[in-house]
């Protein structure tokens, strides 16, 4: 179970994000401020102690805190960003984690974004993409197989991260987009594929036994509906314009071993 979580308030300027998005109309700051409070009232709904680190101007996409960091009971692994414009970030995340965390952290030549990272049980997935490469990996790889946990790698071809198009639904459930579901690694799995239209969905957050979902996408309402677990519709418009996801808003742990 997580106990809490770390957000970061958007930055009035976090359309100057980085974004390959070009049909979803202007970023509107005051409706990503709504979206994000009621995200974190998900998240508290969750039963998490949401706390939340103050806007970030020079970096205005430093709200999509899962980039800078990979937290589990034993460690907080502070991440290397590996787009140029978000290397810093981690600055100001890591020491509201080692509160709670030993830290440990990739360092360059290697880069790692949170964002590529999966955990499964005691199982890691990271997608080696335009962001992370084999050396953050590798590094990221021997801190976290130093307290029992296995890593594999996965090629991202399109997509920006990962988790953009696979993530864990609790159990032995994965959601993935259809370029993901098939993947080898994901072989003993139980694979539920977003419908036609609906990949951005596949960034689903399983927390404490209750999905959060994108609103607006009603193939993947009904496959999560199938699984019996409480759903919260989340309206990600804002997000998304910036190429963000559900997930990439929040960091969740537990604060004990
Ligand atoms: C970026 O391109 O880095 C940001 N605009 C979006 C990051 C989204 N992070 C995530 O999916 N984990």
């Amino acid at each position: 179970m997580f106990t809490h979580a770390i957000v970061r308030l958007p930055c009035e300027n976090f359309a100057a994000g980085l974004t390959t998005s070009t049909h979803l109309g202007n970023p509107d700051y005051a409706l990503m401020l709504r979206q994000h409070d009621a995200y974190v009232d998900a998240l508290r709904g969750a039963g998490l102690t949401v706390i939340t680190l103050p806007p970030e101007n020079d970096f205005p996409d430093a709200h999509f805190v899962e980039d800078t960091a990979v937290v589990v009971p034993e460690v907080a692994v502070i991440t290397n960003p590996g787009a140029p414009a978000r290397k810093g970030e981690e600055r100001t995340v890591a020491p509201a984690l080692g509160r709670y965390k030993r830290l440990a952290r990739i360092e360059a030549p290697g880069t790692l974004d949170g964002g590529d990272v999966l955990l499964v049980d005691r199982q890691f997935f990271v997608g080696l993409s335009e962001r992370t490469n084999a050396e953050g990996a590798r590094q990221f790889a021997e801190i976290v197989a130093a307290h029992g946990y296995a890593t594999a790698t996965v090629p991202v071809g399109q997509g920006l991260h990962f988790k953009s198009g696979v993530n864990h639904l609790g159990g032995r459930t994965l959601l993935a987009t259809p370029d993901f579901a098939g993947l080898p690694v994901l072989a003993g799995y139980e694979v539920l594929v977003t419908p036609e239209g609906e990949d951005y969905a596949a960034n689903t957050l399983y927390v404490n036994g209750t999905l959060l979902t994108p609103a607006g996408f009603p193939g993947v309402r009904r496959l999560l509906d199938g699984l019996g677990l409480p759903v919260v519709e989340l309206d990600m418009s804002e997000t998304r314009k910036m190429d963000g996801g559900l997930t990439c808003l929040s960091l969740r742990f537990a604060d004990r071993p």
